[in-house]
């Protein structure tokens, strides 16, 4: 009775924890799910959220962060947008002693104590995926056996973890397929625009010759249709398509046969993620790496799937 009337306590109970979110930027449908993921997460679990959009450039990130720092915030999350130049800001945090979670893409610093922890998909495994699907995709297994099955590739953001790792990946299971071969491959930068507008250099450059197109997003696949539709090819039929996401865009697009597989990586970490920020700010260790589970859709199982999809 008597600890209720000190007032101290009572603050210390009632004090909302503060975390600052700094965003890559809104360049994809998979990033807009993701924003709003943290954010209903935030709100439904009490804690106040200090969001800022980077607009997916470093130093906007890293502007972000020293004033997240600067606030005295409770715990610094963010979604780095290249892997390498975080040393000196993560540095700041941690004389501030303020945890800093990385959210989806990792950052590539030789100090791991700069992190607490890293939750988001396994990119390596996601690109495997991509390549195992299009290796076993009957068209594709006919037109191997016939000759070369020439690819092109959009990438992600230049630098980005989800763009190096997803190449790798799809890389090390071609190695093992010698008839597959990455004919062109350029940054799309995760985006719709960019994706069409390099798709239309590819088939400038290659035309015809183009057999499979290898997106590491979603989005960028949606725009390279467009580009090759307006190439009078039929996206999906003499172009096969792969991409990563499985947002709902692309189920629409498998639906109308234009797409045909996509790997999912989900963008749902909210709760994950506002879970670890109440463990960390309890003092509770967290595991330094956690991996999200996810599937492949073929587009067979698109129409049966798609009302199901919650991003
Ligand atoms: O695949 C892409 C987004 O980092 C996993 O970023 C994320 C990627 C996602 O723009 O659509």
């Amino acid at each position: 009775l008597v600890l209720a009337f000190v007032p101290g306590l009572a603050l210390a109970k009632d004090k909302k924890i503060v975390l600052g979110f700094s965003q890559v930027g809104a360049e994809s449908e998979w990033r807009t799910a993701n924003t709003q993921s943290i954010k209903d997460a935030a709100a439904k679990e009490g804690i106040t959220l200090k969001f800022s959009d980077a607009q997916q450039r470093q130093e906007n990130q890293i502007k972000a962060i020293r004033s997240f720092i600067a606030q005295r915030v409770d715990v610094i999350a963010f979604s780095p947008v290249v892997e390498t130049g975080w040393e000196p800001v993560l540095r700041e945090a941690k004389a501030a002693r303020i945890p800093v979670i990385l959210s989806d893409r990792a950052v590539d610093v030789k100090d791991d104590s700069l992190w607490v922890s890293f939750m988001g998909s396994d990119f390596v495994e996601e690109g495997r995926r991509a390549a195992k699907w299009l290796i076993d995709y009957a068209p594709v297994k006919q037109l191997a056996a016939q000759g070369e099955v020439n690819i092109v590739e959009l990438q992600g953001t230049v630098g980005s973890a989800p763009a190096i790792d997803r190449k790798q990946g799809f890389e090390e299971v071609l190695k093992n397929a010698p008839k597959f071969k990455i004919i062109r491959s350029q940054t799309g930068d995760f985006t719709r625009a960019k994706g069409k507008e390099v798709m239309e250099a590819f088939l400038k450059a290659e035309g015809k010759k183009i057999n499979v197109l290898y997106a590491h997003n979603d989005d960028m696949a949606i725009g390279a249709i467009q580009a090759i539709e307006e190439a009078g090819l039929r996206p999906g039929k003499d172009v096969v398509i792969v991409s990563i996401d499985a947002v709902k865009g692309a189920f629409e697009a498998m639906i109308a046969g234009k797409l045909n597989c996509t790997v999912e990586c989900s963008p749902l970490l909210g709760p994950q993620l506002m879970s670890a920020v109440k463990d960390v700010v309890a003092g509770k260790p967290l595991p330094k790496r956690i991996v999200t589970e996810e599937g492949v859709f073929p587009q067979e199982v698109a129409a049966k799937e798609f009302p199901h999809r919650k991003y």
